[in-house]
């Protein structure tokens, strides 16, 4: 804050840049995920200066999901920060894809000036980003005064975290960063957001109905969506489940809000409970792709569906919901809770629930013989084994999860014990996710992460490891190295000097990647090899990389998701 003579009277002034950082902690955010340049790197230093924490990337789609997972885990919208057009534009997949995961977040832009920009007379970066950002996103919004950079903080986060929450673009003009403003004015523009994300109690004939159609219920299934696990009412839900003894199956980012080694958790017979049950209830998931659209074969005999969520349009999108109980989980399931008793829901038929324990039982048996055996090269079940024993140790660490076999695979062998401790590529399956999801749950949790990376996968965002190393952050990857795309056995069927479109470098060595800023590298070729690394890895709390050699012939074209690939009729 500056003190400038106007008319021989002495006013303090203060501008953009401080505006933006003040109106920013106002709100209790204390950290920005970002890249510097013109017109941003001043905001950052000030961040810094002013006790915010600013951590530096290497490409902006990694701050932006760093960002967006931060908002998941806490529930307060996390904060990219990039420079204009290509910055921007670097960000924005992030920014839709956490939109699309129903995560908080706000990219913040700096952006050229708009009497240039509106001309299109070519500017440094020129790019109208405002309604470039604007399909991508909740909402987005430009400041042009330096007076309203208070309520454009305060909409983009209640945009971003009311509702169904997403993403949300706020595009600041160089400009106005550097607008000067009397300070006693500036103070008094900033708006503390009350309530952010205010609950949503459902109608009580919703809950009625949903009770009543629990009540006759014979083959009752509680689905988790990761809305649920995002809600934080992990008693609550709890409860319900156990109250009610009603078979449950966790999608993948909700597994742990209950313990996945849960007596009542259907994971193990999932098949067998979509394509029987009669009434599901839907908490926090929507019927999408990964639910094959709530009909069809996987679903079997037709349902009754219970749908909580927060969003009155996600009800009816794909089936007819039987019981739309619209509000926030939370409330919801409370309600449920609450009528219990007096809807007299009673546990389920035990029929129901020893068909499928038995179901369990067959399928449990059939895994454990695949993962006994102790295959040379490791493929990725003894690879996982050895990962999933150690990680019975760490109930409380994060795991970021990508790439395709080893998604499929990872997330139906590696339990998770505790809610929001499993990140992975979500509702786009996008990839890329790697490195920014685990630097913003390291720095978001202050707890160890390990990231379980297809070769591929991790190729998207490898270069953040030097950002690891920088931070110093306690985050394990291992690159499942299969020397390729799903798998690293493609020939080139013109026996031309260019390898097969999925293969990769032979026998690359990963682990000499992170050597490079200090980390330390392991290569494992067997699962003991693997274990031990990675208990040596947690226990240092230093940055790991560990080379995981995966036999190049296991795992199939996109994991579970061959039959998305189009296939033609047409003889070759
Ligand atoms: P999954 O991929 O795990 O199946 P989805 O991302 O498809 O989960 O679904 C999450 C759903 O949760 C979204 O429809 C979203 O509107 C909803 N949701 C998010 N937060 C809340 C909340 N606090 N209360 C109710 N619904 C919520
Ligand atoms: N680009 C983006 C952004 N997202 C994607 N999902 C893809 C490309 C296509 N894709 C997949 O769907 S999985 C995958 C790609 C490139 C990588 C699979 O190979 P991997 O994993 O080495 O990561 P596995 O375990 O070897 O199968």
């Amino acid at each position: 804050m500056e003190t400038t003579m106007t008319h021989n009277v002495s006013v303090e002034v203060t501008d953009g840049f401080h505006l933006v950082i003040d109106a920013l902690k106002h709100n209790d955010i204390d950290t920005i995920f970002g890249l510097v340049g013109i017109p941003i790197t001043d905001l950052a230093r000030l961040a810094q200066a002013e006790g915010m924490r600013f951590i530096g990337f290497r490409h902006e789609q990694n701050a932006g999901n760093a960002a967006a997972i931060a908002g998941y885990m806490t529930k307060k919208p996390g904060i990219c920060l990039t420079v204009s057009a290509p910055g921007f534009l670097n960000g924005l997949t992030a920014l839709a894809n956490a939109t699309t995961n129903c995560f908080p977040m706000i990219l913040i832009s700096g952006s050229s000036e708009r009497e240039i920009v509106d001309l299109q007379q070519g500017d440094y970066e020129e790019m109208d980003q405002l309604n470039v950002a604007r399909p991508h996103c909740k909402a987005a919004f430009r400041v042009l005064k330096a007076e309203d950079i208070g309520i454009g903080i305060a909409r983009a986060i209640r945009a971003a975290v009311s509702g169904r929450p997403g993403g949300v673009y706020l595009d600041l003009p160089a400009q106005l960063l550097a607008q000067t403003i009397e300070a006693g004015h500036a103070q008094r523009s900033l708006v503390k957001v009350i309530d952010a994300a205010p609950r949503q109690l459902p109608a009580p004939e919703s809950v009625e109905r949903a009770l009543a159609l629990l009540k006759d219920a014979k083959k009752p299934l509680i689905l988790l969506g990761k809305g649920a696990a995002y809600a934080q009412a992990d008693a609550d839900i709890r409860a319900f489940v156990e109250r009610t003894g009603i078979p449950y199956l966790p999608m993948s980012m909700a597994k742990g809000l209950l313990p996945d080694t849960h007596a009542q958790s259907a994971s193990a017979a999932r098949s067998f409970v979509l394509a029987e049950a009669d009434v599901v209830v839907l908490v926090g998931a929507r019927l999408n792709w990964l639910l094959a659209h709530g009909k069809g074969k996987t679903w079997g005999k037709p349902k009754q569906f219970v749908q909580i969520d927060i969003a009155p349009t996600e009800m009816d999108s794909n089936v007819a919901i039987a019981a739309p109980l619209v509000g926030d989980i939370g409330s919801c399931v409370g309600a449920l809770l609450a009528g219990l008793d007096g809807a007299g829901i009673d546990k389920p038929d035990s029929e129901w629930l020893g068909a499928i324990a038995q179901r369990k039982e067959q399928n449990t048996a059939k895994m454990a013989a695949l993962l006994d055996k102790n295959p040379v090269p490791m493929n990725f079940h003894s690879a996982l084994r050895s990962i999933r024993d150690v990680l019975k140790e760490y109930p409380d660490i994060n795991l970021v999860n990508e790439g395709a076999n080893t998604l499929d695979f990872a997330r139906s062998i590696i339990d998770q014990y505790q809610p929001r401790k499993r990140f992975d590529s979500g509702t786009w399956g996008i990839m890329g996710i790697g490195m920014g999801f685990a630097i913003g749950a390291a720095v978001t949790s202050g707890k160890p992460v390990v990231a379980v990376e297809g070769d591929s996968a991790f190729g998207f965002s490898g270069m953040e490891l030097e950002t690891i190393c920088r931070y110093e952050l306690p985050v394990t990857t291992i690159v499942f190295n299969n020397n390729g795309v799903y798998r690293g056995t493609d020939v080139n069927p013109t026996g031309g000097k260019d390898v097969a479109p999925t293969v990769f470098v032979k026998n690359a060595r990963y682990d000499k990647m992170i050597e490079a800023f200090g980390g330390i590298g392991y290569h494992a070729t067997t699962p003991e090899e693997l274990a031990r690394a990675l208990c040596e890895a947690i226990a240092s709390g230093k940055p790991a990389l560990i080379n995981a050699v995966i036999d190049e012939t296991a795992g199939t074209e996109s994991g579970r998701l061959t039959n998305l690939n189009p296939q033609s009729a047409a003889k070759k």
